[in-house]
């Protein structure tokens, strides 16, 4: 186990402004403890085989932001973040590679456009599971990972490395409420109770929801993170103690009446 190594990469997070990092021995996707069992091909070390450890890095979107959605402003917003997520990755399993370890990054999303997720809603490697490994959070009723600083409002992108790092251990308290926030604002139906902990009820719903607004160019969604009161940004922004006034929702339709089609 290389201690020094994984200090040198979180340090490494801290100097790019990745809040969010843990680290995930890949035989846990193994174990039927953990969680439903995910399907061989889909686990690390068979996607790249000699893999011991899945670096997870995560960034935050913000709640102001994404509470417009959909809206031009948090489509822009996504795609910033994705670009940063897949640098920042591609930057970390830089880091393993010249220290003689052997990584790769893998990109945060892994589909080339939303009209082929309408056929398959599946892309060959899960973040949110590798999230739930390395210890960043629990998974909610909305099927997202829930963390402690931002609720689901973290996105994810994953490397992949042949050193041996200590591991983070997978969080012990669940986060999600259920307060059914999510359940409710689902405007594809997409959701229901009944399913926790497991996958969303209907994939090819959303999916068909992601295509309208892709056509407007308003993708994704996002109204189930956006109304989820778990993650310290809550309170951060006021959301606790100053609610959502008539000021902030005028606000939100101004933003939603521009730049989109
Ligand atoms: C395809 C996809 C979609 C499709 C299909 C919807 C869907 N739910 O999958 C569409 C376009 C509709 C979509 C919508 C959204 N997505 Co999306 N999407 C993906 C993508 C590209 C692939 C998902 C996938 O097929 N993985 C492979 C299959 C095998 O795994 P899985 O579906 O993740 O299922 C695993 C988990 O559910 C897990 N699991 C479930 N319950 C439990 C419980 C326990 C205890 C354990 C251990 C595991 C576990 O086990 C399953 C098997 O591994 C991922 C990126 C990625 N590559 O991971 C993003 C991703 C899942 N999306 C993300 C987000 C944020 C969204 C949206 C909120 C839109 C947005 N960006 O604003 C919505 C939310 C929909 C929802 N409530 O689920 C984030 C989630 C971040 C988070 N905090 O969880 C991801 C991880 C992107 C990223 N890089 O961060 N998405």
């Amino acid at each position: 186990m290389d201690a020094q190594l994984r200090r040198e990469i979180e340090e490494e997070c801290r100097r790019l402004g990745v809040p969010l990092v843990g680290f995930a021995p890949a035989d846990r996707w193994d174990s039927p403890l953990s969680g439903p069992r995910v399907p061989e091909p889909f686990r690390p070390a068979s996607i790249v085989p000699g893999t011991r450890t899945v670096v997870v890095i995560g960034m935050p979107v913000f709640l102001p932001v994404v509470e417009t959605a959909p809206s031009i402003w948090y489509h822009d917003l996504y795609l910033a973040v994705n670009a940063l997520l897949d640098a920042n990755a591609y930057r970390v399993a830089g880091l393993l590679n010249a220290s003689g370890h052997r990584a790769v990054p893998v990109t945060r999303d892994g589909y080339g456009s939303v009209r082929v997720l309408l056929e398959n809603p599946v892309a060959f490697f899960s973040h949110r599971h590798a999230a739930y490994h390395a210890g960043l959070g629990t998974f909610g009723v909305n099927n997202l990972l829930l963390t402690r600083a931002y609720g689901p409002r973290a996105r994810f992108a994953s490397v992949f490395t042949s050193a041996e790092l200590p591991p983070d251990d997978v969080l012990g308290e669940d986060l999600c409420t259920r307060c059914m926030a999510c359940v409710e604002a689902c405007p594809a139906g997409a959701l229901e109770p009944g399913d926790y902990p497991g996958s969303l009820t209907d994939k090819k719903a959303c999916a068909g929801r992601a295509a309208d607004l892709a056509a407007r160019h308003l993708a994704p969604c996002g109204r189930c993170i956006a109304v989820c009161p778990v993650g310290e940004d809550w309170r951060h922004f006021g959301r606790e103690t100053d609610g959502v006034g008539d000021d902030l929702r005028r606000a939100r339709e101004h933003v939603r009446s521009y730049g989109q089609g």
